[in-house]
């Protein structure tokens, strides 16, 4: 069975006034759609067709030949987008609380310089990729990577995406990125989802087990 177009978890407008159903549209739509699609083409009639997302994720992450790196490309950005969606929400953003309020002050100070930081990676990252919160060994830490590179392949867990490409803001922001990320975090980020991801994160033992949307 190929893999499927995760229909987005709230309605396109849902996000409105922070991020439009016109950006939303284009980014799921159209984007996360070609890359679920040139996924399945690529993987047809190989071992791959019969996997995991994660698993391909994975099996191809450090490929040297043409064939591989595509279909890690499309295989991660499949996932990234699914995880993405979910570190989002209607009315998000505000204060995380509990075990991952308490991880964020251990790791960063306070919630005021995560933000920072996570501006600073997420404004540093040139050209496409992505800004992260990952678990790293039982410590939070902030990565950022280029196109669809996700730091699962280092054996750290996600906690938190936000795409830097510009499709992912233009419309509403056009170049000013360090705007959307003040955005992202004050209005959009979905702290559920990340305390959700922390406590898998606990009790995974092997593999990354996220973003449970993206399986098949
Ligand atoms: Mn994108």
């Amino acid at each position: 069975m190929a893999f499927q177009l995760p229909p987005l978890p709230y309605a396109k407008s849902a996000l409105e006034p922070h991020l439009s159903a016109r950006t939303l549209e284009f980014h799921h739509d159209h984007h996360h759609r070609t890359y679920v699609e040139k996924l399945n083409k690529l993987i047809e009639g190989t071992p791959f067709a019969k996997q995991a997302l994660e698993e391909i994720v994975l099996a191809t992450a450090k490929a040297q030949d043409k064939a591989k790196i595509d279909i890690f490309h499309n295989a991660a950005q499949a996932w990234n987008h699914t995880f993405l969606w979910n570190c989002m929400t209607p009315r998000g953003g505000g204060k995380p609380d509990g075990t991952l309020a308490k991880q964020i002050d251990d790791a960063f100070g306070d919630l005021d310089k995560f933000h920072e930081e996570f501006k600073k990676a997420a404004t540093g990252q040139f050209g496409s990729g992505y800004a992260w919160l990952v678990d790293s060994s039982g410590t939070l830490k902030i990565r950022k990577t280029a196109n669809a590179d996700n730091p699962m392949v280092e054996g750290e867990t996600p906690l938190l995406a936000c795409d830097v490409w510009e499709h992912a803001y233009y419309l509403d922001y056009q170049d000013k990125r360090a705007d959307f990320v003040d955005v992202f975090l004050d209005h959009l980020v979905s702290w559920s989802f990340v305390a959700e991801q922390l406590q898998l994160a606990g009790r995974q033992t092997g593999a990354p087990k996220t973003a449970k949307a993206a399986r098949r």
